[in-house]
C-alpha cells in the first residue's frame, strides 16, 4: 500500500494542482490545451501511464480541457500514488504545450 500524505502534504511537491472542493481527501487540476486532439493525446499517454502504475485518475473532458481528480480510493485519501502521477501529468502537459 502506498504511503498516505493526505491532500495537504501531497499539494506541496506538485504544481497549480488544489484541494477538492468536495469533503474527500483528493487533489485536482484543470488542463487546457489548444484543441481536442491535444487534449485526448494527453488522456491517451496518462493512461498507459496509469495502467502502468495499476493507479487510475478520475477525470472529465469538454474539447481542448481536461479536469483530473487524484486519489487512492483504497486508501481513502491522497498517497505517494497520486504525488507521482499528477507530476507525470504536470510533465506531460508542459510537453505538449510547448510541442
Ligand atoms: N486507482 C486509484 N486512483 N485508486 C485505487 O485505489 C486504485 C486505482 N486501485 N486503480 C486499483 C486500481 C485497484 O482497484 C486494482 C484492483 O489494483
Amino acid at each position: 500500500m502506498a504511503e498516505l500524505l493526505g491532500a495537504d502534504a501531497a499539494l506541496a511537491s506538485v504544481s497549480d494542482w488544489g484541494a477538492t472542493t468536495d469533503k474527500r481527501d483528493a487533489i485536482s487540476k484543470s488542463f487546457v490545451f489548444s484543441d481536442f486532439k491535444m487534449a485526448f493525446g494527453f488522456m491517451t499517454m496518462a493512461a498507459i501511464k496509469a495502467e502502468q502504475m495499476d493507479h487510475h485518475p478520475e477525470w472529465f473532458n469538454v474539447y481542448n480541457r481536461v479536469d483530473v481528480t487524484l486519489t487512492t480510493h483504497d486508501a481513502n485519501g491522497v498517497t505517494t500514488l497520486d504525488v507521482e502521477l499528477a507530476g507525470f501529468m504536470d510533465a506531460l502537459s508542459e510537453k505538449l504545450l510547448a510541442s
